[in-house]
């Protein structure tokens, strides 16, 4: 069994976890922690009382979802980027009563489990999934050709990317979406380094097992020795990069194999495993500006800890 799984593993997580475990600051990309048991981590995350983000965001969208209707036209095709938004994106729906809804995902099982949860609320709305990579320009359903598109990118997570990604991700959304098209984009603001340090660090360890089940998967997958009791969760603020990371620190020498390759780490060193940007209130402008959105209209909460941005397209337009 374990040799099938070994067989099986996605290529290209094995040359992430290889390359990534073998640079000199040793670093996994953030997506391969959302296997099914880290996406079930995942929203357990989402429910904890030190973790803000979701919780503030779906206020948001449901004291404002009216106004944000208001705000475009009908007909509107609903087009998320990323599947997994299970409570939010039925708020949006709800107000905007869209003509057709895209979700765009990566895996083909988080896409078929949206769209049948969706069916029995909106059982009269046209799902067209898309089974894609949205980090580059897609081609969309021809059924939604002609309706005005509305792009959904809720929690944050561009914060993931570093700048120069966040902006080709940002700038791709908007060569997908075309021209008129809007998107409505959640950002998580700078904030008390303390606030910012326990949503990421929690008392209940749901992080700490979430990042630790990265070593897990590795062991399973790439046929690895890691002894993952001999790792700790680390939550760091990286004010410079306005950011948090999470880490996987070594609490000892240790010496394993991944897939047959030998590698060690010393006691304290650290596997640099996500990036969580958080953006001052002109940064997050500046960067959707630098892809080509406008920013139309910003809704925050009352602490200005989370901010939804309705951004529109911009044309191309000759300017100094
Ligand atoms: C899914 C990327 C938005 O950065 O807040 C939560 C991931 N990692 N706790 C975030 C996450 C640890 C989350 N995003």
């Amino acid at each position: 069994m374990d040799a099938h799984r070994f067989l099986v593993a996605d290529p290209a997580f094995r040359a992430d976890v290889l390359a990534g475990l073998a640079a000199p600051v040793p670093a996994i990309p953030a997506r391969w922690l959302y296997d099914r048991r880290g996406s079930e981590l995942f929203e357990e995350i989402t429910r904890l009382p030190e973790y803000y983000p979701t919780r503030t965001e779906t206020a948001l969208l449901e004291r404002h979802s009216g106004e944000i209707a208001a705000m475009l036209g009908t007909g509107e095709a609903v087009v998320e980027f990323g599947s997994g938004s299970s409570t939010k994106t039925p708020i949006l729906l709800r107000a905007v009563k869209p003509s057709a809804y895209v979700p765009i995902d990566i895996s083909g099982d988080f896409l078929r489990e949206a769209a049948a949860g969706l069916r029995e609320e909106f059982p009269d709305l046209p799902v067209y999934p898309v089974e894609a990579d949205f980090m580059r320009r897609l081609d969309l359903p021809p059924q939604i050709e002609s309706a005005p598109k509305l792009g959904f990118f809720p929690g944050s997570t561009i914060g993931n990317l570093v700048a120069r990604s966040a902006v080709d991700l940002l700038r791709a959304m908007k060569e997908t979406l075309g021209e008129g098209s809007r998107l409505l984009i959640g950002m998580d603001a700078i904030k008390d380094a303390d606030v910012l340090q326990r949503a990421y660090d929690d008392a209940a360890g749901v992080t700490a097992a979430f990042n630790l089940n990265l070593l897990d998967r590795i062991n399973a997958e790439l046929d690895g020795t890691i002894p993952v009791a001999a790792f700790r969760h680390r939550a760091i603020w990286n004010d410079a990069m306005s950011r948090i990371e999470m880490h996987l620190e070594a609490l000892e020498d240790v010496a394993f194999t991944v897939a047959g390759v030998g590698f060690s780490m010393k006691a304290g060193a650290t596997i640099h495993t996500e990036n969580s940007h958080k953006y001052g209130h002109r940064d997050a402008r500046l960067m959707l500006r630098a892809a080509g959105w406008g920013v139309a209209r910003e809704w925050s909460d009352d602490d200005h800890w989370f901010s939804i941005f309705l951004a529109e397209a911009e044309p191309p337009r000759f300017a100094p």
